[in-house]
């Protein structure tokens, strides 16, 4: 099958799974489907310390949305209207009658990436997931070929993506993708930037798409599908890769695949390109891993700071871009320099744990086909 860069596709499908779930969707974006109810709900999110005396304003007017004014309460909300060509009554009878979720804000401050590495690694990469990986890395060998042949991303990495996101596509998340990024738009104000932007995304995704956005479920964050993305990505790196017609990242693993290359590819994954570099431990590293999170610095500046390249292996290139990091194993910290593709990863998502165990998985499944080619043991 030809293919072209600049192929762009217009539609992710409409699932019936998702219409199926259209009655729980509805009963969860009414805010009743946990059995809480508004007095409930405020006392457990000022209990969890969630909101402050500020944040009742919020809630207030949240739930308050039946009386006037309650888009003149939310400009950021508002905005929209004309930037997107929104009808306001539309609007406002989608988002006024929402009420915050609870465990949304309780799951957002206690994500498994706040773990030290090796508890980390040791929830989310376990031998089921390698042996299933391993398993679809074979049944989707010729897809892995062309989705590789077009992105120039190797099958191990999109397997590894698409198992560490969704279990390989069976747990794409039961939270109303609606509620979810209301809930984080207007009460979680370490972000609320970004998932408002997210938020205004969804809306737009659900537009072009002809969804009903009450419908689509996801994670406790907002992301989607078997590439659990999130709205803004999907808009942009989502590919109807069997050229059906349809973006369809939730039933079709064609498209799956395909959009987690794109995503890679998008990001300036190179081919061939170096991960990681495990450090030799030196009294300087604790200090400058602390002075230089998520800084990206040429390694003639590094070399310079006093890091010290291991001597078995081979050193990049002054100019290579790379950055220091540190992750926490049973025994102590463990140093390592990351290159342009680990940041790539991290565009995913920001966790340099998320990005390590990544690498260890798509290494992992790489180490098991090389044996198994070898003959050092049978699949
Ligand atoms: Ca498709």
């Amino acid at each position: 099958m030809k293919r072209t860069m600049g192929e762009t596709v217009n539609r992710i499908q409409d699932a019936p799974a998702l219409r199926q779930e259209q009655g729980l969707a509805r009963r969860q974006a009414s805010g009743v489907a946990d059995g809480m109810g508004r007095r409930a709900v405020l006392r457990r999110l000022v209990g969890a310390g969630v909101l402050t005396t500020g944040g009742w304003w919020g809630v207030g007017a949240a739930f308050g949305g039946e009386g006037e004014g309650w888009l003149a309460r939310h400009p950021w909300i508002g905005a929209w209207i004309e930037k997107d060509g929104w009808d306001p009554k539309w609007l406002e009878g989608l988002l006024s009658p929402l009420e915050p979720d609870p465990k949304v804000l309780y799951l957002m401050d206690h994500q498994t990436e706040a773990k030290p590495y090796h508890e980390y690694r040791a929830l989310v990469l376990n031998w089921r997931r390698i042996s299933s990986g391993r398993t679809l890395l074979r049944r989707h060998r010729s897809l892995l070929a062309e989705v590789e042949g077009y992105y120039r991303v190797p099958p191990e990495f999109v397997v590894a993506l698409w198992g560490l996101e969704s279990d390989f596509g069976n747990n794409m998340g039961r939270f109303s993708i609606l509620r979810t990024l209301y809930t984080l738009a207007a009460h979680y104000p370490r972000r609320a930037d970004y998932f408002r932007s997210e938020l205004r995304e969804f809306l737009l995704l659900c537009r072009e798409e002809g969804w009903d956005p009450r419908q689509p479920k996801g994670s406790y964050a907002g992301a989607m599908g078997q590439v659990q993305m999130m709205p803004g990505s999907l808009r942009r790196y989502a590919v109807d890769f069997n050229r059906d017609g349809h973006r369809d990242v939730i039933r079709d693993v064609q498209d799956v695949l395909g959009s987690i290359a794109s995503f890679l590819h998008g990001h300036g994954w190179c081919a061939e390109g170096a991960l990681v570099q495990r450090l030799d431990e030196t009294p300087e590293l604790a200090g400058l891993v602390s002075s230089s999170s998520g800084v990206r610095r040429p390694w003639r500046e590094w070399r310079e700071l006093g890091v010290v390249w291991p001597e078995e292996r081979a050193e990049p290139g002054a100019e290579e871009s790379l950055s220091l990091i540190v992750l926490e194993e049973r025994d102590g910290p463990r140093y390592y320099m990351t290159f342009m593709n680990f940041w790539v990863i991290t565009r995913w998502n920001r966790s340099n744990r998320f990005a390590m165990v990544v690498c260890e998985f798509a290494r992992e499944l790489s180490r098991m086909e090389k044996a198994c080619a070898q003959g050092v043991f049978r699949g």
